[in-house]
């Protein structure tokens, strides 16, 4: 951007799983970057940066980044490394990978195992795609995250897409819906700052009282995972006083008399019941839901990982459509705009390059299982990028099995050593943001951001691109697409023919750093209809999930784990765990930081004052966590912000940074969610005890 003597400001995108996708300008001193700050003239991240990212320079270069290639010298586990170079490195993956492929059983053995360390579409979703496409790896299902709540948007909308973020300011009803904003989605809540100046009513339903319900006017704590059926209590209401929108109904949804009937059964007492809420709690915040005009809903996909998350997401996301909120640019809901972004993701990943038959999937929520269950045939090569599945995936004991079988090669590039590098053959050194080139989308917002290398790769770091180009190479794979550059990557992604795209290139992004999509600026995306489902309409009811067996109106389906599906579980394992974001982590990324550190100080565990007493737990003390899958060890904090019967342990935190050396996630399940296949990190029952 701009330069002078020997400082620099270069435009840069946050890479963060984060719905802000922040436009960041980088600050570079004599080759060395010694600040990062929000973008002032971006609309949505005004200048400002959350606490987790406003050091990243520090992240960047930190002494504990992984500096060259490694050997694994000392058992898996262990972390003990030798240095190697990165011919070795490339020339030993490569041979393993062509003798697995050339084996009988091919190269379904091999698994790639990435998520969103960066979101760049670049370092995520090419390179890497087209590499493993091509060698006929195991196809990898990301469904750590998002997948039930995409389900649930696409049944119901058709798209991933949803109201504009920016137009919050304008709603006089915000309902902030399983999202703790200030934690998680900082810069909306600038939007809903200014809406509530102006009078707006914000309420947070949230099982937890979080930093974020503390700034509302009113925090409703349902159970959690019961959320389908408080918003089919609030549609029982609002048929039954004749509060919808007849109009709406009529033009642009499918189903409103199945769903008019079938909500009937969720009246608000039995609803109140099945949340452990109060019947007029509901009934009134029905009455106030359809009488705001424009009423917003903000729901993140916290609420969705459980058992019935895909239903929980369908459920709410109907509540609009019956009140005809959609018909404001400020009513509606909010889960995600990345569907808005109408990029050429074939030309990105080459889907075309699998071979035929198909290579098996595998889900990496089910990780634990790959590794020590799959056996037709099993998995004998593990690549981890972009991800910490030692951390962050569910049933850690399995997990860690998995990775500690002798006869598992495995690599994992990384910038720092992770609990997952610990278990590597050969771990990888890997660019930060600020040393690699990439394009961004986001779901939380309309705009594409381009992010300029800062400075050169520190050390030996290379970014993903380069590793599959060179792996690539070895391999001997002739295609084109190998030999793309970051650049090139990026333009293929931009050529995509569509409205919503015209007139922004590389070289435009590249001048202002950022763009918004060609929207109007009052976008209401369903103000007309105009969804995406096969029907064209708002599917109250849909066809396609009664063809596969599914219900076709919204229906609340139960925790797993909970009194309602296991009783007996129930009664050995009463307390009902979450584990949301933490603050200052992005889930396992900086938790091992020092500025980050010392915010979050240890891993603790909110608990209910009845519950501590119970116990005979006080504030403070040590506890241990558990249940069937695993245990972990944590500090109590005595709270009313846990309610009754709920524990909130934020995470993640490091399992070699946790006292005891494990993590959360030994308390996780691998059930999976009612579509998606999605995990189900907040559906899990332990019990809590004084450690001794
Ligand atoms: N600071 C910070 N920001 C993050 C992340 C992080 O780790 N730290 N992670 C990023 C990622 S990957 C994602 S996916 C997003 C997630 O963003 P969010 O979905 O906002 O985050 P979560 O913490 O998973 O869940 C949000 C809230 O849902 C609540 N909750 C849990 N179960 C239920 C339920 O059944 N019903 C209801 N109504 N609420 C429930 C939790 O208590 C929590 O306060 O955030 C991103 N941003
Ligand atoms: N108990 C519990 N578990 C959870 C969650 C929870 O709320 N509770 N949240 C879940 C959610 S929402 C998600 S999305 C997953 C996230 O899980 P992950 O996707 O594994 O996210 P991170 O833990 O942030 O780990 C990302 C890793 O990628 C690395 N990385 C970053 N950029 C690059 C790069 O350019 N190249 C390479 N090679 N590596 C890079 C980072 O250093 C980091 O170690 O965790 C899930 N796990
Ligand atoms: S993590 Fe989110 S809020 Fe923080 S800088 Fe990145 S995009 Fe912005
Ligand atoms: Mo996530």
């Amino acid at each position: 951007m701009s330069e002078n003597l020997n400082t620099k400001i270069v435009r840069a995108a946050c890479p963060h799983d984060c719905p802000d996708t922040c436009a960041m300008l980088v600050t570079v001193e004599e080759g060395r970057a010694v600040a990062v700050a929000g973008d002032p003239a971006h609309p949505f991240t005004r200048g400002s940066l959350c606490t987790k990212v406003a050091n990243y320079h520090e992240r960047t270069h930190s002494p504990d980044r992984v500096r060259v290639p490694l050997r694994r010298v000392g058992a898996k586990g262990e972390g003990r490394f030798e240095r190697i170079g990165w011919d070795e490195a490339l020339d030993e993956i490569a041979s393993r990978f062509r003798s697995l492929a050339e084996s009988e059983e091919g190269a379904q053995t091999i698994m790639p195992y990435s998520y969103c360390g960066t979101m760049g579409l670049v370092q995520s979703e090419s390179m890497d795609r087209r590499f493993f496409n091509r060698l006929g790896a195991s196809v990898l299902e990301r469904t750590i995250c998002a997948s039930a709540g995409t389900e649930g948007m696409l049944s119901t909308l058709g798209a991933k897409l949803g109201t504009d973020p920016e137009r919050f300011t304008d709603a006089r009803l915000i309902i902030l819906w399983g999202t703790n904003t200030i934690s998680s989605n900082v810069h909306l809540w600038r939007f809903v700052l200014e809406a509530k100046h102006k009078g707006t009513r914000v309420v947070a339903i949230d099982p937890r009282r979080t930093r974020t319900a503390d700034q509302c006017d009113e925090h409703v704590a349902p159970l959690p995972g019961t959320d389908a059926a408080l918003a089919l209590g609030l549609m029982h209401v609002i048929f039954a006083e004749g509060l919808e929108d007849r109009d709406y109904l009529a033009q642009h949804t499918v189903g409103a008399d199945e769903l008019r009937r079938h909500v009937r059964e969720y009246h608000p007492a039995r609803v109140a019941e099945i949340c452990g809420l109060e019947a007029e709690t509901i009934v009134r915040l029905a009455r106030e839901y359809a009488g705001a005009r424009p009423a917003a809903i903000r729901l993140n996909y916290g609420l969705q990982r459980h058992a019935g998350g895909a239903m929980a997401v369908r459920s709410i996301l109907c509540l609009p459509a019956v009140t005809g909120a959609w018909k404001d640019a400020a009513g509606g809901a909010l889960l995600s705009t990345s569907g808005a972004f109408p990029l050429d993701y074939d030309a990105l990943q080459r889907p075309d390059l699998i071979p035929t038959p198909r290579p098996r999937s595998l889900n990496m929520s089910r990780l634990g299982d790959a590794l020590t269950k799959v056996d037709s045939p099993p998995v004998r090569a593990l690549y981890v990028y972009n991800s910490n599945p030692a951390a962050v995936a569910p049933d850690q004991r399995a997990v860690i099995e998995g990775l500690r079988r002798e006869d598992l090669f495995t690599v994992v590039h990384e910038q720092f050593m992770t609990d997952t590098c610990d278990f590597a053959d050969i771990v990888l050194p890997a660019t930060t943001q600020l040393e690699h080139f990439d394009l961004h989308k986001a779901y939380g917002h309309f705009y594409l951001t381009v992010n300029e290398p800062a400075i050169a790769p520190l050390h030996e770091a290379k970014p993903n691109t380069e590793v599959f180009r060179q792996l690539a190479a070895r391999l001997n794979f002739t295609e084109e697409c190998f030999r793309d550059s970051d650049e090139e990557i990026a333009r293929q992604a931009l050529a995509a023919a569509h409205p919503a795209l015209e007139g922004i290139t590389l070289e435009l992004l590249r001048e202002r750093g950022w763009a918004r999509l060609n929207l109007p600026e009052e976008f209401a995306p369903f103000a007309e209809g105009k969804f995406g489902t096969p029907s064209g309409k708002c599917e109250l009811y849909s066809e396609t999930l009664a063809a596969a067996g599914m219900p076709g109106v919204p229906e609340f389906i139960p925790p797993r784990e909970s009194r309602m599906s296991a009783p007996e579980l129930a009664r050995e394992f009463p307390l009902a765990l979450i584990s949301p974001a933490a603050h200052a982590f992005l889930n396992s990324s900086f938790a091992n930081l020092p500025k980050q550190l010392r915010q979050e100080r240890a891993p603790f565990v909110e608990i209910n004052p009845r519950d501590a007493e119970a116990r005979g737990i006080q504030d403070g003390e040590r506890v241990r966590a558990f249940n069937r899958r695993g245990s972990c060890e944590l500090t109590a904090v005595v709270t009313r912000r846990a309610r009754e019967g709920v524990v909130v342990s934020p995470s993640v935190w490091w399992n070699k940074l946790s006292p005891g050396g494990a993590g959360i996630n030994q308390l996780t399940s691998q059930g999976l969610t009612d579509l998606g296949h999605g995990a189900t990190f907040y559906d899990a029952l332990v019990e809590i005890e004084k450690q001794v």
